[in-house]
């Protein structure tokens, strides 16, 4: 073991920037090349990785501080194995060895033609080589002055915006969300400002503008006047007004499809935080917000309330208070609840599958196989998952997504079914693979495994991805029944209570049987009603008797 201080490396062109994102503490035991600290500059920000792996002793800076190459970020014990030796001295991590230039400097364009019609280009961006496009700042039409931000690139780390080699106004966008592109790419076609081609002055490529970058919050008023004004399209993610946002909000924004120009930035100089959109679509959804045109809200919520901020108080005026930060799973799926949570149109189906005959088959297997030290013990959920693997076969919408613009099913011929894991940090979910090709057995063995892993913190990405469908079970603790959230994209999520003994009337007696509640919540965009009751009929009808499966 050996203390090692972990510098900012070669951030190439990023001079002073500053730190608007811890997202390690004190503690945590981090991999060489993990994201530390996000860094933001007017133009562009990126995430700085580790240069060795071990657990963090001491954090040497916060948020709002200012850093450069040389700053000390943070202090680690080394990993035994990784001692002093850098873990950059292999492949050297993607952002913080790329210089990712702080804002691109405009280049000169090529005038295609003469008369004033210039094509501009993406300037040099250092070590960025192809990069996606993922937000287009200017429309056909538009004026724009030299400088001026056209659109934003994104790599694994890090984003900037492009700005433009001249003033004029678009004639031409040759570009999509979505393009790959590099130095030299053409980007948009405009007459040049006074018909002339001459591109901008040298010393605002040095100088970019910060105002633009850096635009002040938009207040509620604004923001609503704008989306009230906007023509028809404005449904897209495009309202010409920049915004100031980390990579990370902007990924968030877009999967919500928020334009963030519309979004106010309660952030230091106006910066949007996520909190600052999930208000956003509160308001939206409640009607408190104008929605952009074309895009839907809720009839007959709005009656002009303000957008209400976040309830912020200081609590030990009550009484003593302690400060308990989330877990980096809770950060990490907390917006993606919160997404699906305001994005899906659930309905969720509660049921009771009679589980009687089930439960007394698996209690008499795990007794048989008692002695057998190789034998795995079969749980109620790993038949769930088969008894759901056959529901979804019967009803293939349930084992299906929407395609990103909500008008193709994509339907799976696959069934990865995951599972719900409680954690000590936090909720994950484990997929087990091709469930309909393995046996009960084989599917309690993988899910004690993947659970043992999950408790361990030691799932690996793959483990948790391609789900079709997912079963959340709190048959182990309580409850009768609750109501999941589906995680998109998936379209279901099936939820297990704990079973009770209940007197059931079978036309002439009261028989007592063994109840387990259902709660089945899915997409009602995708699944109707009769559907969804369909389907959990279907399912308790498979607990009760899995011969059904063979039919
Ligand atoms: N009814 C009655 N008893 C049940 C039951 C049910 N539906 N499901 C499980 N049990 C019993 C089991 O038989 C076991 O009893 P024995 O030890 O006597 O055999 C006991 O409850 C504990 O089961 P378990 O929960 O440890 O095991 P499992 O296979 O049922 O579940 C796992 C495994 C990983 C799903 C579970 O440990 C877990 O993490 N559950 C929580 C999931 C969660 O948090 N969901 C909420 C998501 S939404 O926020």
């Amino acid at each position: 073991m050996s203390i090692v201080e972990v510098k900012v490396p070669d951030i190439g062109d990023f001079k002073e920037v500053e730190v608007i994102e811890l997202m390690v503490k004190v503690g945590d035991t981090i991999k060489a090349d993990q994201s530390l600290i996000t860094v933001e500059s007017d133009k562009a920000s990126m995430e700085i990785p580790s240069s060795h792996a071990g657990v963090i002793k001491e954090i040497k800076i916060k948020v709002g501080d200012k850093v450069k190459e040389g700053s000390l970020m943070l202090v680690l014990e080394a990993a035994a194995d990784a001692a002093a030796a850098p873990a950059a001295a292999a492949p050297a991590p993607a952002a913080a060895a790329a210089p990712a230039p702080a804002a691109a400097a405009p280049v000169a364009a090529a005038p295609a033609a003469s008369g004033g019609i210039v094509e501009v280009t993406v300037p040099d961006i250092g070590d960025f080589k192809e990069v996606e496009v993922i937000e287009v700042m200017v429309k056909i039409g538009d004026t724009i002055k030299a400088d001026q931000s056209l659109i934003t690139v994104e790599s694994d780390k890090a984003s900037m915006e492009i700005p433009s080699s001249h003033a004029g106004v678009v004639k031409e966008i040759k570009i999509k969300v979505g393009d790959k592109v590099k130095e030299g790419s053409v980007v948009l076609v405009i007459e040049a400002a006074g018909g002339a081609a001459a591109p901008a002055a040298a010393a605002s490529a040095a100088a970019p503008a910060a105002a633009a970058a850096a635009p002040g919050p938009v207040p509620a008023a604004a923001a609503s006047a704008t989306a009230a004004a906007a023509p028809a399209s404005a449904g897209s993610v495009v309202t010409g007004k920049l915004a100031h946002a980390s990579p990370s909000i902007r990924k968030f924004a877009r999967e919500l499809g928020v334009d963030l120009g519309l979004v106010p930035g309660s952030g230091p100089k106006g910066r949007i935080t996520q909190i600052d959109i999930q208000n956003f679509v509160k308001g939206v959804m409640a009607g408190t917000v104008a929605a952009p045109a074309g895009a839907s809200k809720p009839a007959g919520t709005g009656v002009g309330l303000d957008l209400l901020p976040w309830p912020s108080l200081d609590f030990s005026k009550f009484g003593a208070t302690e400060l308990l930060p989330l877990s980096r799973i809770k950060k990490i799926s907390g917006p993606n609840l919160h997404r699906n949570w305001v994005m899906i149109p659930h309905v969720t189906q509660f049921d009771e599958a009679d589980i009687t005959e089930l439960e007394e088959f698996r209690v008499s297997s795990n007794a048989a196989n008692a002695k057998n030290k190789d034998a795995v013990k079969l749980t109620m959920l790993a038949f769930v998952i088969k008894a759901s693997v056959a529901a979804l076969k019967k009803f293939p919408a349930f084992n299906a997504s929407l395609d990103a613009k909500g008008e193709n099913l994509i339907l799976k011929q696959y069934y990865n079914i995951g599972f719900a894991a409680d954690t000590p940090n936090g909720l994950v979910v484990p997929v087990i693979k091709d469930a309909d090709k393995k046996g009960v057995a084989q599917i309690a063995k993988e899910m004690g495994e993947l659970s043992a892993q999950a408790r361990e913190g030691k799932l690996k990405p793959a483990d948790m991805q391609g789900a079709s469908f997912t079963i959340s079970s709190l048959g182990g603790i309580g409850g009768t029944h609750f109501t999941p959230i589906v995680n998109a994209p998936e379209v279901a999520i099936l939820g297990l209570s704990k079973a009770s003994m209940k007197p059931v009337w079978d036309g002439k007696a009261f028989q007592p049987r063994l109840m387990m509640g259902t709660s089945l919540s899915y997409d009602h965009r995708v699944v109707d009603g009769a559907m969804g009751a369909r389907f959990a009929v279907y399912l308790g009808e498979v607990l009760a008797d899995m011969r059904k499966i063979l039919l």
